[in-house]
């Protein structure tokens, strides 16, 4: 087979740059990343949201979808659910639904945006009652959570002033805290808050969590059960997300990430359209914390939670999950390339040419064997994509019709 010949060449290739393939192969194999409900159903911008044919009409039709991307990857086993969009009666009935397709239910996602409420915010509202009617909704998906076997909770907020003088930030500050530390009292302690931050929109002026900074010192203030989330579209341009990485990596509060890819703001498009070489950095931050002769930071690098958060307001919605689950895979595999004894040795001797050749090194090289040998090795398509388009799936699913499920 081609597949066999190229790969026996990369595998030889990668041993003379000093690379254990095995580990590389094992480390790929092990590598899982979360679809979100949200990204099966119809989306838009304000503008427009162009209903597609064939869009699951219920959460449980948005597992029998998110079954596809992992039946072909073999990479995506859980599902990001949201809610209330994906409130169910019954939520025992979506777990054992979620297995028979061979799924989980992943991170429970509260919902603190939709409601007229939070017009002037939830957690940070200057009205009592809607603050406390924000944490019953908190405490509602921590419930949520135990009831489907989850570990994670995962929060975004769109609290946020839009003119200053809008509202007192100090004030803001402590009614969320009081807020998010009822909900932490109210979980488990094998469970994870996640705490999402994002410097504007919907709110232009202020956001109450605004970078990692603040939510690093949220989740230090509740305890070891609260961690940051870093979705990568959620940044100022040209911030170096990497370094942030490392650093909470370092202090051992990095809870999971939201992959996306975006141009300008918060795209929400598919995660590394725009920015391989910026998620690839990421990764390798994270590869090398694997190898860190600190076991807290191992196991902090190990317990990430891989998330995607994208919205496919365009393309087919299955193939560009596959398509983003490729990319991260792909990224990773290189990001497993790096020859780390010969960076640190190029660190030590402060050969900065030498060790920004370490890391270009590994971004350059082409992983389509490593990738091809491993799904093979798991049991998964070689080529996914193909696999998918090939299964008469999409062609199925458009006796749904219009107006499907949307966000
Ligand atoms: C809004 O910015 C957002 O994209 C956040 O990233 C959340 O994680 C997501 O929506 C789901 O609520
Ligand atoms: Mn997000
Ligand atoms: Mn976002």
């Amino acid at each position: 087979m081609m597949t066999d010949k190229y790969y026996a060449l990369f595998e030889e290739q990668q041993k003379d740059r000093g690379i254990n393939i095995e580990k590389v192969k094992s480390k790929i194999k092990q590598l899982k990343v979360e679809t979100p409900s949200w990204g099966f159903g119809d989306s838009g911008t304000r503008f427009k949201v162009f209903e597609q044919e064939g869009v699951p009409r219920d959460p449980f039709e948005k597992f029998e979808d998110a079954a596809q991307v992992h039946k072909f990857t073999g990479t995506s086993p859980s599902v990001a659910i949201h809610i209330p969009w994906d409130k169910v009666d019954d939520y025992k009935a979506l777990k054992s639904h979620a297995e028979s397709l061979d799924l989980s239910i992943g991170a429970v996602n509260p919902n603190l945006f939709q409601d007229n409420d939070y017009k002037f915010g939830s957690v940070t509202n200057v009205d009592k009652s809607i603050r406390q009617k924000a944490t019953d909704h908190l405490l509602e998906c921590v419930d949520i959570a135990k009831e489907v076997d989850s570990k994670i909770v995962s929060l975004w907020f769109a609290d946020g002033t839009n003119y200053p003088g809008q509202a007192d930030f100090r004030q803001r500050k402590k009614w969320m805290q009081e807020c998010l530390q009822t909900m932490y009292d109210k979980m488990d302690s094998d469970m994870r808050m996640l705490i999402e931050y994002k410097f504007f929109e919907p709110a232009f002026y202020h956001t109450d969590l605004a970078d990692w900074g603040m939510a690093f010192n949220m989740a230090n203030k509740l305890g070891p059960k609260a961690e940051v989330l870093v979705d990568t579209g959620h940044h100022p341009q040209a911030t170096n997300i990497e370094h942030i990485v490392a650093y909470l990596l370092d202090e051992k509060r990095l809870g999971g990430f939201h992959f996306n890819s975006r141009k300008y703001a918060d795209d929400d498009l598919i995660v590394a359209a725009h920015n391989p070489h910026e998620i690839y950095l990421i990764l390798q931050q994270i590869v090398a914390a694997e190898e860190d002769s600190d076991q807290g930071v191992v196991s902090t690098a190990g317990n990430i939670a891989y998330m995607l958060d994208q919205c496919h307001n365009v393309e087919p919605k299955i193939p560009a999950m596959i398509r983003s689950i490729l990319n991260v895979q792909n990224l990773y595999a290189k990001a497993c390339l790096v020859n780390l004894e010969e960076l640190k040795e190029a660190q030590e001797k402060q050969d900065v040419l030498r060790a920004e050749q370490a890391v270009r090194e590994a971004y350059e090289c082409d992983v389509t064997p490593l990738l091809q040998a491993v799904r093979e090795e798991m049991g998964a398509a070689v080529d996914p994509m193909k696999a998918y388009q090939e299964s008469g799936y999409a062609e199925k699913i458009l006796t749904r019709g219009k107006g499907g499920a949307s966000w």
